[in-house]
This record gives structure tokens, C-alpha cells and sequence, in this order.
């Protein structure tokens, strides 16, 4: 059935293509987004690897191949309440997809200034967004992008559930009593930490307000295309590779298409969980098509497909195209080496047959990489923020990585 769907963040990396899908779908979508990441690339002097079309330009060029029709509304979710209620009073969406957030842990580490705005505005939209639903009297489901990283990527020898844990407490009597609770957070930088409140804030607003909420535990989303933006160049969705929003595959194999090599933190024995952004897309139009029901328990699913250590990534992206692997002082503080298993079953039941990296579309990303691969700095690539002074220190001291030699020989913009 076709529903109103707001898309908060929905000119970002996962929010735009689960937009035209969604549309795709025959949904009537509405995006909502005050353009602060491309403000954030401003601000640190990059752009998107890709060259994205300016967000009037992509809704025609979505209307031009598909015949429909996306509105946009430039609001700030975590700023402007009184605009946001009036807009959900208004149009009484049947479903609002929440991605608008600083999604970045380095960006959110940076300094006192990007801990306090990425609090202010991850916590501060998110709430406004559970008050404004109450305060008109909305029975939408809120779908929220949340993460792997509040599990705290523990290895203790135990799947990791679907958010929640059923522990056993002995009362003054000794007899035992079983309880779920939200599995115990564990978050591993500022913006983690972010996504940690917003599951208390939906826990409070499913309990006390019945609000119907689905809360999408997702690892690292890679790849850039999905079968919407394929359809035109001013579709194309957003790569980010530097230092700060670059995520680590998608570094990767920026880095192997320029002859960089490959930017390990320490050991690259971080385990980690990955999912392709074609999936992204699918499982949100699935949690869509699945609601929970009014007076539910917050509803948690954990979007992956895959876990891998980060050097084992390296040698995958290495072995692909010839890169050299450098492993680096680790800016972050987290666990050198970790192992990290986690359920998905709740999407697999729903169909879901998730993209592997070994099916192939690491070439795709690769190509894009050494297509666009004249727009890239360098300066950038280098991750440049430290979790900790001593950690700022050491990497202050290790200074730029030196490109080694083009590993896409004859290819555009290989060996810069
Ligand atoms: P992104 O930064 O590309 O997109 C976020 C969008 O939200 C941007 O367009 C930004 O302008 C907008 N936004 C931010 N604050 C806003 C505000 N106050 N009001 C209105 N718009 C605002 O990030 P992304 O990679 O698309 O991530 C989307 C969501 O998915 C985030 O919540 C993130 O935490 C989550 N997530 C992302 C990944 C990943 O690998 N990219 C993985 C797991 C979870
Ligand atoms: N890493 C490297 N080299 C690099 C970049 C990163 O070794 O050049 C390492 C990091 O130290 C870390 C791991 O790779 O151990 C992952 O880092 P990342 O930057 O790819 O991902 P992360 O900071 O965890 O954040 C990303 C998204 C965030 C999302 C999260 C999902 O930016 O929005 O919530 O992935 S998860 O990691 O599953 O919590």
C-alpha cells in the first residue's frame, strides 16, 4: 500500500537513494533536510568524490526518468520545532524515516565545538521529532537509522542479539527472575554515544506515548550507486573518502584507485560489520512494509550483512588491485582486536538476501573511484582526528602518508 513518507537527511548517502527508492516503490515521499553535510564539506575544505547535483536538480532528474514526483522542505530538525510540528501537523505522514544526524565518529571528536553540535543536533532532532509526534497527535512509524557501534562491537563469544538481552536477576529471596533489557550500550566515540540516547528516548516514547518506533541497528554502509541513482548522472549519490566521514572500505578502495596505500588504524584487527548501500535501501522499504503495532516494545533490527577485520579488508581491496597496506597509530581509542557476531535474522526472515563483498560490486566501486579520482585530495585522506591528546600526539608526529605508486595503471586519475 502507498504511503506519505518523510525522509529526514534525505539529501545524505543512505537518505537519497532510500528516497528515490522508496518513491520507486510508488510512495510519496517528501525530504527534509537542511543541507548540513554538504555545509560540514565547506567547512573542511572537500566535496563528495562524486559530483552531486544540487538538490532542485536531482528532483527534476528523478521526475524527468521516473514520471514522480519528490518535495523538499530545507528545515532543521533539531533547531526548528515549531516548523516541524506545523509540517507533520500539516501533512500527516504515515511514515517518517529519520537519518538526520552528524553520522561521523571522527567529526564528532574533533573538538568541543563538534562534540557539543553533534550532540545538540542528534539528540535535540531526534527528540523533537517523538514530541512533535505527540504534540499533534500523530500516529506515524518513525523508522531510525541508529548503529552497530552502541553494541560496542564486543566479542564475547555470543551472538549479539537484536537489542535486546534477557539477563536473570535473583531477588532478596534467591529466586531467579528473567527480564529483557536493551543490551547494555557500550558507544566508542561522541556520535555513538548520540545514537545510545536516542534508544532511551524511543524506550520512553514507545512506553509512554505508544509511539510506533522501529530503530535500525546498521554497520557500515558501503558501495555509492543503487539501481535508482544508475539512472542519471545528476542522480548520482554522494562517496565520501577523507579523513573524517570516509568510511573505511570506501577509503579503501579510493585509496587503491589513486596508488595510496591503504590507511590501517593499528592492527586492522577491528572486526566490524558491513552492508551495502543497495541494502540499506531494501531494508528500510522492508521495516517500512512491517510496522510494529501501537503499545509495542520498541522495535530493533540489526542491518548487516557481513562482519570482517579491518586488515582482512585490506588484503581483499590488496589482492584486488595490487595496493600496499600501511598499518598506521591508531588515532581511536578502541580494541585493538575484536570479534563481533550478530544476528540479522530478523531481516533475513523478511526476505532479505544480503550483497557480500565477494559478489562483485567492489569492481563497480572501484571504477567509480578511479573515474572520479581527479577530484580528490589528498591532503585528505589521511584520518587526522584523535580520540585522545596522546593519541593527537603521536599522530601529529607521524606526518603524511607518501602516495607510493599508481596500481590502476591507464586508468583516469590513477597515480596522482
Ligand atoms: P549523511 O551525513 O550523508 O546524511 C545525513 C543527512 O542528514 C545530511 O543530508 C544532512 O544534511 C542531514 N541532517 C543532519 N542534521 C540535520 C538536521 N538537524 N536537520 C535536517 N537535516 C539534517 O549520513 P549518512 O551516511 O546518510 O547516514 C544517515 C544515517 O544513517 C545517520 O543517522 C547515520 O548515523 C546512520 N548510519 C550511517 C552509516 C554509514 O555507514 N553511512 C552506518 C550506520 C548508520
Ligand atoms: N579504519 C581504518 N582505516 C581508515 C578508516 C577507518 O583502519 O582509513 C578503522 C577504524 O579505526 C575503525 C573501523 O575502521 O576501527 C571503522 O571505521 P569507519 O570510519 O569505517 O566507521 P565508524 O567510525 O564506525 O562509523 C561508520 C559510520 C557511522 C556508522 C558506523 C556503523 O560513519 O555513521 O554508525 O559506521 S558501525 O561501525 O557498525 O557502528
Amino acid at each position: 500500500m502507498a504511503k506519505k513518507i518523510f525522509v529526514l537527511g534525505g539529501d545524505g548517502f543512505c537518505g537519497w537513494p532510500t528516497a528515490l527508492h522508496l518513491s520507486e516503490l510508488g510512495h510519496e515521499v517528501v525530504i527534509i533536510d537542511n543541507l548540513s553535510r554538504r555545509r560540514i564539506d565547506a567547512e573542511l575544505g572537500v566535496h563528495s568524490l562524486t559530483p552531486i547535483a544540487m538538490v532542485d536538480q536531482r528532483l527534476d532528474a528523478w521526475h524527468q526518468v521516473s514520471g514522480r514526483t519528490i518535495r523538499f522542505h530545507y528545515l532543521d530538525v533539531a533547531q526548528d520545532y515549531a516548523r516541524l510540528l506545523a509540517l507533520l501537523a500539516e501533512e500527516r505522514p504515515d511514515v517518517i524515516v529519520h537519518f538526520a544526524e552528524q553520522r561521523a565518529a571522527p567529526y564528532s571528536m574533533r573538538g568541543p565545538a563538534e562534540k557539543r553540535y553533534t550532540v545538540n543536533n542528534n539528540v535535540g532532532g531526534t527528540h523533537n521529532v517523538l514530541a512533535a509526534l505527540v504534540a499533534c497527535d500523530l500516529d506515524a512509524h518513525l523508522v531510525h537509522l541508529g548503529t552497530m557501534g552502541v553494541y560496542g562491537y564486543g566479542g564475547a563469544g555470543f551472538e549479539i542479539p537484536e537489542g535486546y538481552l534477557t539477563v536473570q536477576i535473583h531477588d532478596d529471596a534467591g529466586a531467579p527472575h528473567d527480564w529483557e533489557i536493551l543490551y547494555p550500550t557500550r558507544p566508542g566515540s561522541v556520535y555513538h554515544m548520540t545514537k545510545s540516547i536516542d534508544q532511551l528516548l524511543f524506550q520512553f516514547y514507545a512506553q509512554n506515548d505508544r509511539l510506533r518506533i522501529t530503530d535500525l541497528h546498521q554497520g557500515i554502509v558501503w558501495g555509492t550507486q543503487t539501481a535508482e541513482t544508475r539512472r542519471h548522472p545528476a542522480l548520482v549519490n554522494r562517496f565520501d573518502y577523507e579523513g573524517e566521514y570516509g568510511t573505511v572500505l570506501n577509503r579503501f578502495l579510493v585509496q587503491a584507485a589513486l596508488g595510496h596505500p591503504l590507511t590501517v588504524h593499528g592492527t586492522g584487527g577491528q572486526t566490524r560489520a558491513f552492508l551495502n548501500i543497495q541494502d540499506t535501501v531494501r531494508c528500510i522499504a522492508l521495516a517500512v512494509a512491517h510496522p510494529p503495532e501501537r503499545g509495542d516494545r520498541v522495535k530493533i533490527i540489526n542491518q548487516i550483512a557481513e562482519s570482517l577485520r579491518v586488515r582482512d579488508l585490506a588484503r581483499l581491496v590488496s589482492d584486488l588491485t595490487g595496493a600496499a597496506i600501511e598499518y598506521l597509530p591508531n588515532p581511536r581509542k578502541e580494541a585493538a582486536e575484536n570479534d563481533l557476531d550478530v544476528s540479522n535474522a530478523t531481516f533475513r526472515a523478511l526476505g532479505l538476501d544480503p550483497i557480500l563483498l565477494t559478489d562483485g560490486l567492489l569492481a563497480e566501486t572501484l571504477e567509480i573511484s578511479a573515474r572520479y579520482a581527479d577530484r580528490v585530495d589528498q591532503r585528505h585522506i589521511p584520518a587526522r582526528t584523535a580520540w585522545t591528546r596522546e593519541q593527537q600526539a603521536a599522530l601529529d608526529q607521524a606526518g603524511p602518508i607518501e602516495t607510493i605508486r599508481p596500481v590502476l595503471p591507464g586508468v583516469a586519475g590513477a597515480g596522482r
